[in-house]
C-alpha cells in the first residue's frame, strides 16, 4: 500500500466514528425507537434530577478533559524533535512534592463529590414512594417478551413485544408508583425520557416511580438481555390529562367486564382475546 492510500486510510477509520457519533441521534429517531443516545432530559422528576446529575458532573470531568489535553498538546508542540533538535534533552528533573500531593488530593476530593452525590441520588429517586404520597399505584409485571400493567381499578393491560405494543397510560401530574416484578427472568424497565432504569427480578418487588407534567408519549426498552425476543420488548408510557384517564379507564372496564360475544357454550379457551390472561370475566386481581 502507497503511504498515500495509507494515509487516506487513516484518515476514514478516524473519521468514521466521529461521523458515527454525529449521525446516531438522528439515525435512531428516525427509526421511531425513541432511544436517542443523547442526554435525556426526564419529563419526571426522578428523571430531571439524573439529567441534572450528570450535567453538575460533566463540569469537572470536561475541565479535567480540557486540563489534561491543554498540557498534552502544550508539550506534543512545544518539545517537538524538528524544533528542539536531534540532541535536546529535556529538563530531568523529578519529585515535587506540593504536585503530587496536588495531583492526589485533588482527583480525591472530586470523586468524593460525586460519589456522594450519585448515593443522595440514589436515595431519594430509586426508593419506593410512600403511601400517603402515592396517587396510583400500578404493577407492572415483566415476561418474555411483553409487559402487564395491571391497575388498582381492577384493568389489566398486555403489551406483547413489538406487535401489540400497548402503552401504559398514566394521569398527568399524578404521582404514580410502579411495582416491577417478573414472571420469568430479569427484564429492565427503562424509559429514558422519563426516569432512570430499574430492573424486574423474579421473586423480588422493585420499585419505581413516574410524575409527568404534560400529555405526551414515551418510548423505552428492556434494558436486560432478556431473551431471543428481547429487542422486540419495547414500552410506551403515555400521560394523559385526568378525565382522559377516567375516561380511558372506564372504557377498558368496559371491555375487560364483557365476556366475549360467542354465547358461553362449553369451554372454549380461545375465545376471549382478553388481554388479560386471567380467563375470569372478572378483572379484579
Ligand atoms: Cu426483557
Amino acid at each position: 500500500m502507497s503511504y498515500r492510500s495509507s494515509r487516506l486510510l487513516r484518515r476514514i477509520v478516524l473519521a468514521a466514528p466521529l461521523v458515527t457519533i454525529a449521525l446516531l441521534p438522528r439515525a435512531a429517531l428516525a427509526a421511531g425507537s425513541g432511544l436517542s443516545p443523547l442526554l435525556p432530559f426526564g419529563e419526571s422528576p426522578n428523571g430531571r434530577n439524573l439529567y441534572d446529575l450528570y450535567n453538575l458532573i460533566s463540569i469537572p470531568a470536561l475541565v479535567v478533559f480540557f486540563l489534561v489535553e491543554a498540557l498534552l498538546l502544550t508539550i506534543i508542540v512545544r518539545d517537538r524533535r524538528r524544533r528542539q533538535g536531534p540532541d535536546y534533552r529535556p529538563p530531568q528533573w523529578h519529585g515535587n512534592t506540593r504536585l503530587e500531593v496536588v495531583w492526589t488530593v485533588l482527583p480525591f476530593l472530586i470523586l468524593v463529590v460525586i460519589g456522594t452525590l450519585s448515593f443522595v441520588e440514589l436515595q431519594r429517586d430509586f426508593q419506593r414512594p410512600a403511601d400517603n404520597a402515592t396517587d396510583l399505584d400500578v404493577t407492572v409485571s415483566g415476561h418474555q417478551f411483553g409487559w402487564t400493567y395491571t391497575y388498582p381499578q381492577g384493568v389489566s393491560v398486555s403489551s406483547e413485544g413489538e406487535t401489540t405494543l400497548e402503552p401504559l397510560v398514566v394521569p398527568t401530574g399524578k404521582m404514580v408508583r410502579l411495582r416491577l416484578e417478573s414472571v420469568d427472568v430479569i427484564h429492565g424497565f427503562w424509559v429514558p425520557e422519563l426516569m432512570g432504569k430499574t430492573d424486574l427480578v423474579p421473586g423480588y418487588e422493585n420499585y419505581t416511580w413516574l410524575k409527568i407534567d404534560r400529555p405526551g408519549e414515551w418510548r423505552g426498552q428492556c434494558t436486560e438481555l432478556c431473551g431471543r425476543g428481547h429487542n422486540t420488548m419495547q414500552l410506551r408510557v403515555k400521560a394523559v390529562s385526568q378525565e382522559d384517564f377516567d375516561a380511558w379507564v372506564a372504557e377498558q372496564q368496559a371491555k375487560q367486564a364483557t365476556p366475549s360475544p360467542s354465547p358461553s357454550a362449553g369451554a372454549s379457551p380461545s375465545a376471549s382475546p382478553s388481554a388479560s390472561a386471567s380467563p375470569s370475566p372478572s378483572p379484579s386481581r
